[in-house]
C-alpha cells in the first residue's frame, strides 16, 4: 500500500486533548508532532482546504478540579491558564492545528450536552446507582482485576483509588457489543494491528454498563447533565465529543472524510469502544482509524512531576531549535511500544543526522554551486528525479501507515546518494564545463527535491533550504545546524 493508493478526498486529523491539570511535557509533545507531520503531508497531497487538524485541552473532571484547589486558584482561571500554557508549548513545536479546542468553549459545551440529551432520549442512557472504584488519574472506573497487588492503578501508583457509591446516569454499553466487534475487525480501524487484539480481548470479557455522569456535589467542575442540575457529564463522555464539535461546522464530519485519531495506548479503549458506541447510537459517522502510540520515557523512567524529571517542549526548542526536536521525535517513528529518550541520545542524533548529515551535505553542495557561477534552471524537480508527482513519490509510501520514521529513512537515503554522487564525480577536479554543469545540476536538483519533501517534517529547515536552492543562483548561508 502507498500513501496515495487510498487517497481520500478530505481528511480530519486529531490528537488527544490534554488534561488541563498540569502543563504538558515532551511525552505529550510526541503525539502532536506526529499528527502535525501527517497533517502537513496531507495538505500538500490534497490541498490546504481538504485537511482539518484539531488539538486542544480537556478541562473538566476531578483531577483538574483538585489541581486547581491545590494551587489555590478558582478552577475557571486555573484551567484557562494551563490551557494557554499548553498552547504556548504546542506553538513552540510549530504545530499547524486548524483549531485549538478547549472543552470549556461555549460551542463544545453545547454539543456535548446535545450528545448526552439525544442518547438519553434514545434510551441508551438511564439513571441508576453505582458502587465501585474510581481512579482520578485515569478519570475512569476500575474493576479489582485492573489494580495492582497493592490495590493501586498501575498507571497512577502515587494516587489512592477512590471507593465511590453514587447516583449516576449509565450508558447501556453492552448493547453495542456486536457493532463494536464488527468495527474492530474493519481493516485499519485500529493501527498498529497488534493493538486490535487487545481491544477484542477487552470486548470478549463483556462490557458493563458505564456511568456517564458524576454527582455535582462530588465533581462540581463539568458540563451539567441536561435536565438534571444535580449531575455533570462524565469527563470522557464530554471530552470525546470535542472532535465532533470542532470538525462538524468545518464540514469534516461527513461521509467522504477520512477521520484519523492519534492517541496514546492508555486511552485506546475510550477511542475504539466508547466513542464509536456514542456515534453509532446517534447514527453518526465512525472514525476511520485510531492510531495508537506507546509512551516516551526519559532515561528509563516514566516522565512525571512526582519523579521530578519533567522536560517541557519549549526548553528543548530553545536549546536545540524546533526542527531538531521535531526530527528527534519523528525519527523514532510512531512508536508502538514505549521508547526511552535521553538528552545524550538527542545530541548524538543531532550531530550525526542534522549537523553532519543534512547540514553538511547541503552546505557542501551550496558552496560548489555558488563557486561554479552556474545558473541552474528551476524546473519540476520531482520529474527530473524520475518521480511523476512530488507528493506521491516512492519516498512517501510508508506514510500510508503513518510510518514517519521509515519515510525519514528514505529521505536520508536520498541525501546520502547525493553525498556519494559528489565523492564519486569529484566536481572540484572536473575541467570540462559541460560535465561540471551536469554533475552539479544533479546535486542541486537532489537538494531541491529533498528540501521540498522535508517540508512536513522540518518546515523551517525546508523553507531555509528552498530559499537557498529554489532560485537559479544557489547561495551559501550560515550552517543549518551547528555541531554541538
Ligand atoms: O488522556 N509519552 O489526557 P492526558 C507519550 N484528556 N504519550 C504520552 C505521554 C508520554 N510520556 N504522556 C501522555 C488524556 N501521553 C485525556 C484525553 S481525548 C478525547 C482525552 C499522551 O493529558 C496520552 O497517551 O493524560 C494521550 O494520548 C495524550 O498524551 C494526552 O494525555
Amino acid at each position: 500500500m502507498t500513501a496515495t493508493s487510498h487517497k481520500p478526498q478530505k481528511i480530519l486529523i486529531t490528537t488527544a486533548i490534554d488534561y488541563a491539570n498540569s502543563v504538558i511535557h515532551v511525552g505529550h509533545a510526541y503525539e502532536k508532532i506526529l499528527a502535525d507531520c501527517i497533517a502537513r503531508y496531507y495538505r500538500k497531497l490534497l490541498g490546504e482546504e481538504n485537511v482539518f487538524f484539531v488539538t486542544g485541552t480537556d478541562e473538566h473532571g476531578t483531577s483538574t478540579y483538585k489541581a486547581a484547589q491545590k494551587a489555590g486558584e478558582p478552577v475557571e482561571e486555573y484551567t484557562k491558564r494551563i490551557s494557554q500554557e499548553d498552547k504556548k508549548q504546542i506553538d513552540s513545536l510549530n504545530i499547524s492545528y486548524n483549531r485549538f479546542i478547549c472543552t470549556t468553549n461555549k460551542d463544545h459545551k453545547q454539543t456535548a450536552s446535545e450528545f448526552f440529551e439525544k442518547a438519553l432520549k434514545s434510551g441508551a442512557i438511564y439513571k441508576g446507582k453505582y458502587e465501585g472504584l474510581y481512579c482520578e488519574g485515569c478519570e475512569a472506573y476500575k474493576t479489582l482485576t485492573e489494580l495492582d497487588e497493592n490495590g493501586k492503578c498501575p498507571l497512577h501508583v502515587s494516587r489512592e483509588i477512590q471507593k465511590v457509591e453514587e447516583e449516576n446516569y449509565f450508558l447501556k454499553w453492552a448493547n453495542f457489543t456486536e457493532d463494536l466487534k464488527k468495527l474492530l475487525e474493519t481493516e485499519n480501524f485500529i493501527l498498529p494491528e497488534t493493538k486490535r487484539n487487545e481491544m477484542l480481548g477487552f470486548l470478549a470479557q463483556g462490557l458493563q454498563d458505564l456511568p456517564v455522569s458524576r454527582p455535582k456535589y462530588k465533581v462540581p467542575w463539568g458540563i451539567p447533565v441536561p435536565g438534571d442540575e444535580e449531575q455533570v457529564i462524565y469527563v470522557w463522555y464530554d471530552a470525546l465529543v470535542n472532535y465532533y464539535t470542532a470538525a462538524k461546522p468545518a464540514g469534516f464530519w461527513e461521509e467522504e472524510v477520512k477521520i484519523v485519531h492519534f492517541v496514546g495506548k492508555d486511552i485506546l479503549r475510550w477511542h475504539s469502544l466508547l466513542w464509536p458506541a456514542m456515534l453509532i447510537n446517534l447514527g453518526l459517522k465512525i472514525p476511520s482509524t485510531i492510531y495508537t502510540h506507546g509512551f516516551v520515557n526519559l532515561d528509563g523512567q516514566k516522565i512525571s512531576k512526582s519523579l521530578g524529571n519533567v522536560i517541557y517542549p519549549i526548553d528543548l526548542v530553545e536549546k536545540y531549535g524546533v526542527d531538531a526536536v521535531r526530527y528527534y521525535f519523528l525519527k523514532h517513528g510512531p512508536i508502538t511500544e514505549d521508547v526511552d529518550i535521553s538528552l545524550a541520545h538527542f545530541e548524538e542524533v543531532y550531530n550525526a543526522d542534522l549537523a553532519n548529515g543534512l547540514g553538511n551535505t547541503v552546505a557542501r553542495i551550496a558552496k560548489m554551486a555558488e563557486n561554479s557561477g552556474i545558473r541552474f534552471e528551476v524546473k519540476n524537480w520531482g520529474e527530473i528525479l524520475g518521480e511523476e508527482k512530488l507528493w506521491e513519490g516512492k519516498w512517501s509510501s510508508p506514510l500510508a501507515e503513518y510510518r514517519v520514521d521509515l519515510t525519514l529513512q528514505k529521505i536520508w537515503e536520498l541525501l546520502s546518494q547525493a553525498d556519494k554522487h559528489i565523492n564519486t564525480h569529484e566536481p572540484w577536479a572536473e575541467k570540462d564545463p559541460n560535465k561540471l554543469r551536469e554533475i552539479l545540476e544533479y546535486e542541486v536538483n537532489s537538494i531541491r527535491y529533498i528540501a521540498q519533501v522535508l517540508e512536513p517534517f522540518l518546515p523551517d529547515t525546508s523553507a531555509k533550504i528552498q530559499e537557498q536552492f529554489l532560485k537559479e543562483t544557489v547561495r551559501t548561508t550560515n550552517p543549518l545546524f551547528v555541531r554541538l
